[in-house]
């Protein structure tokens, strides 16, 4: 947001998680959209998601590398056109690399140095979308999540690993800015409660939120 009177800071919001505000600038911010714009496109485009439960997510979702769906990974869209999975570009995987240098500073991820991000899922929240508390576990990598977001605010709960209850942290997260967890918070559960309508930058040129997580699969 213009005008601020003080800058964000970088925060550890929880051991392994840290939220880096405007981390990406609007240049990058704009090239990250027009990607995003081209990876919803069909074949293997911009989905509805549907649980095992007959829950449906309202946060649409497209995914690069492989395809995410409740509750596993797949080379193909298994639970959409059935197309295969888009490829995960290289810059991408690079941005994931030099987001987890940018969170974790002088103190590298020891979790798996050589790790490569080959998997994005990219989330699309527009409405009244918001996604439930949850844990990323079907990675058999425990390098950190990549979390980068783009358009309106929302805001991101953070909590822990035994439940979806408390102790938790909302965390406000704007366009730009980065959220990475790893570590004793790699399987912490986390959501998005709320959205904040017409709160993204207007020159991005955006209606809603994206947001892109990167993650490595170790899936062989
Ligand atoms: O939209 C967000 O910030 C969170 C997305 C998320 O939790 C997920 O993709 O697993």
């Amino acid at each position: 947001m213009d005008g601020e009177l003080f800058p964000r800071e970088r925060t550890l919001i929880a051991p392994g998680a840290v939220h880096v505000p405007d981390w990406l600038g609007a240049g990058r911010q704009g090239e990250l959209l027009a990607a995003c714009r081209a990876w919803a496109r069909p074949p293997a485009g911009l989905r509805t998601v549907r649980t095992p439960g007959g829950g449906v997510m309202t946060a649409r979702q497209v995914c690069l590398g492989l395809h995410w769906y409740p509750y596993g990974y797949a080379r193909t869209v298994v639970d959409g056109d059935g197309a295969p999975v888009k490829p995960m570009p290289a810059w991408l995987a690079e941005l994931g690399r030099e987001a987890v240098a940018a969170a974790y500073g002088d103190a590298p991820d020891p979790s798996d140095p050589a790790a490569a991000y080959d998997i994005a899922l990219i989330n699309f929240y527009d409405g009244d979308s918001r996604m439930g508390m949850h844990r990323d576990a079907e990675e058999k990598s425990a390098a950190p999540v990549v979390s980068l977001s783009l358009g309106d605010t929302c805001v991101f709960r953070f909590g822990n690993t035994a439940s979806r209850g408390r102790p938790y942290r909302d965390v406000e997260l704007r366009s730009g800015d980065l959220f990475v967890f790893g570590g004793a918070s790699r399987l912490a559960y986390h959501g998005v409660p709320k959205v904040l309508p017409g709160t993204g930058p207007r020159d991005l040129g955006l209606t809603g939120r994206l947001n892109i997580t990167l993650r490595v699969g170790g899936l062989g």
